[in-house]
C-alpha cells in the first residue's frame, strides 16, 4: 500500500489512447454503452443502442484517514479494531486447531481479486487483487476513533462482546485499554429499553439540539487536528433505532430538519443527529443499522452540501446468501414462492432487537431485499404478484453473537413440481460484520476522489457522484440511491456495478464475461 498522504503509483498502466496519468491523478475518456427502449406504434418495442463519452478523473493521493465509529464500544466497534491491529502488528495467535494469522477474509476490497484481462501469450485470465485497480487506503493505515453511550474501554468493552479468541485478546489488549470512546448523544425513545444499563458515557440533554449538533461537529475536527488526518469518515454501527416518524415540516426537507433540531423536537433521532453533523462537517457518513436514519431532509441537506452519505444496514449474512441465491432462482426461471428467515442471536444486538419496534427497522431491511429480483421476472410474476416472505428475530442469550439464520426458500417447478431448499447458516455476527465496516470507508473515501464530467460539454466542470453513494449497496441491506432511481440488491449486480465503474475510471470496458476468445476461433 502506498503510505498514507502520498500519490500512490499505479499497480498497472492502462495502455490506451483513452487513459492519461500525471503525478496526481489518472484520467479517463470512458464510453458507456446502454440501450433505451421505446414502445413502436404497433406495440413492437425498440431497442437503441446508446453510448454517452464521460472523462473521469481520479485523484491519487491516498490521504492520512480517520474512521470514527458511532457504536465503537460494541461488538462490531470492537471487533473491527482489534481485527485492524491484528493485521497492522501481522499478528498470530494460538488457537485449538493451531496458529491462525490475522487476514481481511471476507472484504471483497482486501480478500477478492477482479479480471484485469487476458494474458497476451496464453489468453488466460490475469486477475488482480481487487485493492489495486485504483489507489485505495489500506485498513492498516486507518486511525480508529469514536462514540459510545457506554464509557467502557475497547479491552473491556472486547471482553463484553465475547467474539474474539482469548488468545488474540491479549495480544491487542494494551492498546484496547487505552483507545476510550467519546461521549455520545440518547434519547431513550430510540432504542430498547433494555440498553439503559449501558448509557453511562453521555452529552447531556436527552432530544436533538443544536449543540449536540455542533458537539459532534467538534469532535470530528478535534480528532482530525489530534492525529493530523486528511479525512474522516463516520459510520454509524451503533444500535438499532426505531423508525423516526416522517413529518411535514418536521424532517421533510434540509430547512425543515434544520429548525427541528433547533427546537428539539422529539422525532429527530441521535442517529439523524450524527448525519446531520457530519453532513454539515463534510465528513462521509455511512449508516449500518436498518433505521431511516435518512430521512428527506438529511438526504436534502446532503445534496445541498454536496456531502456523502450511504446506507442502510450492513449485508453480512442471512441477507447476502438470499440476494444471490433469489437471484439465481429468479433468473434460471424458477418460481419462487416463499422464504421463511429464522434468526436466533445471544449478543446485545439481539438484545435490543428483542423490543418490538427496533426489531420492526430490522424486519423492514431484511424483507425487501428481493423486490427488485422478482419485479424484474415479469414471465413468472403477475401484476402485484410477490413470493411470501416472513423474517423473525428471536433473542438466544446463549448463543452470543454466533448467528444462526435458519432459511427455507420453497420454489415452484417445471410442470407444478416443487422445490425446497433449507439453509442453516451458523456465524460469528461480527465477524462478519467487520470486513463490510473496513469495505464502506476504503470505498466511500475512494469515492470522494473520483471526479466526472461529460466529454466534450462546453465549459463543463467535473463533479462528484451523486451525495448518495449507491455504489456502496453490495455491503447493504437496504441500499439506499438518490431519491427516484431505482434500487439494486441482487449481490452480483451490486458487484459488477462496483467493479465496472472502478474500471472505468481507469478507461476499462465492463467484465463482460462473454469470453470470445475461448469460443471463437
Ligand atoms: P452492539 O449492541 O454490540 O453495539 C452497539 C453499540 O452502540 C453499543 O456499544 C451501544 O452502547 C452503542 N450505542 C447505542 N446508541 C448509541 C448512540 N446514540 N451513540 C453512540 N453509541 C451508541 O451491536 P453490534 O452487534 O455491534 O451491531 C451494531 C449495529 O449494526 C446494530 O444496529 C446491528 O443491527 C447492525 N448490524 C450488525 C450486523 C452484524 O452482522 N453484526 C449486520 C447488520 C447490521
Ligand atoms: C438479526 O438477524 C440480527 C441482525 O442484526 C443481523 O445479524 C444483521 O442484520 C445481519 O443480517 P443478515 O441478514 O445480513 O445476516
Amino acid at each position: 500500500a502506498a503510505p498514507a498522504g502520498v500519490s500512490a503509483g499505479p499497480k498497472f498502466v492502462v495502455n490506451s489512447p483513452n487513459v492519461v496519468y500525471t503525478d496526481t491523478e489518472i484520467r479517463s475518456k470512458y464510453t458507456y454503452r446502454t440501450t433505451t427502449v421505446t414502445e413502436g406504434e404497433n406495440g413492437i418495442r425498440v431497442a437503441t443502442p446508446r453510448e454517452t463519452v464521460y472523462d473521469f478523473k481520479v485523484e491519487t493521493k491516498v490521504p492520512k484517514l480517520g474512521v470514527m465509529l458511532v457504536g465503537w464500544g460494541g461488538n462490531n466497534g470492537t471487533t473491527v479494531t482489534a481485527g485492524i491491529m491484528a493485521n497492522r502488528r501481522n499478528l498470530v495467535w494460538d488457537t485449538r486447531n493451531g496458529p491462525q494469522a490475522a487476514n481481511y477474509y471476507g472484504s471483497v476490497v482486501m480478500g477478492s481479486t477482479l479480471k484485469l484481462g487476458n494474458d497476451a501469450k496464453t489468453n488466460l485470465d490475469v486477475n488482480i487483487p481487487f485493492h489495486d485497480v485504483l489507489p485505495m487506503v489500506h485498513p492498516n493505515d486507518f486511525v480508529i476513533g469514536g462514540w459510545d453511550i457506554s464509557g467502557l474501554n475497547l479491552a473491556d468493552a472486547m471482553d463484553r462482546a465475547k467474539v474474539l479468541e482469548p488468545t488474540l485478546k491479549n495480544l491487542v489488549r494494551k492498546e484496547m485499554a487505552e483507545m476510550v470512546p467519546l461521549p455520545s448523544i440518547y434519547y431513550p425513545d430510540f432504542i430498547a429499553a433494555n440498553q439503559e444499563d449501558r448509557a453511562d458515557n453521555l452529552i447531556p440533554g436527552s432530544k436533538a439540539c443544536t449543540a449536540h449538533v455542533e458537539r459532534i461537529r467538534k469532535d470530528i475536527r478535534d480528532f482530525k487536528a489530534a492525529n493530523n488526518l486528511d479525512k474522516v469518515i463516520v459510520q454509524w454501527t451503533a444500535n438499532t433505532e426505531r423508525f423516526a416518524d416522517i413529518i411535514e415540516g418536521v424532517n421533510d426537507t434540509a430547512e425543515n430538519l434544520l429548525k427541528a433540531i433547533e427546537a428539539g423536537h422529539e422525532e429527530v433521532s441521535p442517529s439523524t443527529v450524527f448525519a446531520v453533523a457530519c453532513i454539515l462537517e463534510g465528513a462521509p457518513f455511512i449508516n449500518g443499522s436498518p433505521q431511516n436514519t435518512f430521512v428527506p431532509g438529511a438526504i436534502d441537506l446532503a445534496e445541498k452540501h454536496g456531502a456523502f452519505i450511504g446506507g442502510d444496514d450492513f449485508k453480512s449474512g442471512q441477507t447476502k446468501m438470499k440476494s444471490a441465491l433469489v437471484d439465481f432462482l429468479i433468473t434460471a426461471g424458477i418460481k419462487l414462492t416463499s422464504i421463511a428467515s429464522y434468526n436466533h442471536l445471544g449478543n446485545n444486538d439481539g438484545k435490543n432487537l428483542s423490543s418490538h419496534r427496533q426489531f420492526r427497522s430490522k424486519e423492514i431491511s431484511k424483507s425487501n431485499v428481493v423486490d427488485d429480483m422478482v419485479a424484474a421476472n415479469t414471465v413468472l410474476y403477475g401484476e402485484g404478484e410477490h413470493p411470501d416472505h416472513i423474517v423473525v428475530i428471536k433473542y438466544v442469550p446463549a448463543v452470543g453473537d454466533s448467528k444462526r439464520a435458519m432459511d427455507e426458500y420453497s420454489a415452484e417447478i417445471f410442470l407444478g413440481g416443487h422445490q425446497t431448499i433449507s439453509i442453516t447458516n451458523v456465524c460469528e455476527d461480527s465477524l462478519l460484520a467487520s470486513p463490510l465496516i473496513i469495505d464502506l470507508v476504503i470505498i466511500a473515501e475512494l469515492m470522494t476522489r473520483v471526479q466526472w464530467k461529460l466529454h466534450g460539454a462546453e465549459g463543463g466542470d467535473y463533479k462528484s457522484f451523486h451525495s448518495v453513494l449507491s455504489v456502496l449497496s453490495y455491503m447493504l441491506k437496504a441500499p439506499l440511491t438518490p431519491p427516484g432511481t431505482p434500487v439494486i440488491n441482487a449481490l452480483a449486480k451490486q458487484r459488477a456495478a462496483l467493479a465496472n465503474i472502478f474500471r472505468a475510471c481507469v478507461g476499462l470496458e465492463p467484465e463482460s464475461d462473454m469470453t470470445l476468445e475461448h469460443k471463437l476461433f
